[in-house]
């Protein structure tokens, strides 16, 4: 099954959102597989973020992702990449349809709640960032055979 890796950022920890924006993945059938709490260092910041380095947000982007702690998942499910992209919304969230996690907790987009990866490939380098092989772990969820 399709991995992906998501991050809620220092506004959702301090904000206090995370028990909510956790509930949407959970009920759209999404299954989390791996789940940390941590604060990034700039080096880590500089490899999630790594093809953003040089553009004029960059500064910025990696002062807010270290400035609190930060919740890294790895979620799994069929097209996990496309729905959890689908749950975020645009990056830009006065782009952002209401009903998405940015459309409903974000303003600005330097501080626009969550990541998710925007292709398998690049899911398996994040979350490889944040975790080692073993603590992505294998269950099934009581209603998989409903979902799937
Ligand atoms: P997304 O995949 O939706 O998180 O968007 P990007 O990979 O394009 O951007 C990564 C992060 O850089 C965004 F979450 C916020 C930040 N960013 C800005 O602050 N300004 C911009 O113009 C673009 C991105």
């Amino acid at each position: 099954m399709e991995k992906t890796f998501v991050m809620l950022k220092p506004s959702a920890v301090t904000r206090g959102i995370i028990g909510n924006i956790l509930s949407r993945l959970e009920n759209r059938g999404l299954k989390i597989v791996a789940m940390k709490m941590t604060q990034l260092t700039e080096e880590k910041a500089g490899k999630l973020y790594a093809v953003h380095k040089g553009k004029p947000f960059y500064e910025s982007l990696v002062e807010y992702v270290t400035s609190a702690p930060v919740v890294a998942l790895v979620v799994e499910g069929e097209d996990a990449v496309k729905i959890m992209r689908k749950l975020v919304g645009n990056t830009n969230p006065k782009e952002a349809e209401s009903g998405t996690i940015r459309g409903d907790w974000a303003m600005t987009t330097t501080k626009n709640v969550i990541h998710a990866s925007d292709s398998v490939e690049n899911a398996k380098t994040e979350m490889n960032i944040f975790f080692a092989p073993q603590e992505i772990l294998t269950y099934k969820r009581a209603d998989e055979n409903w979902l799937y």
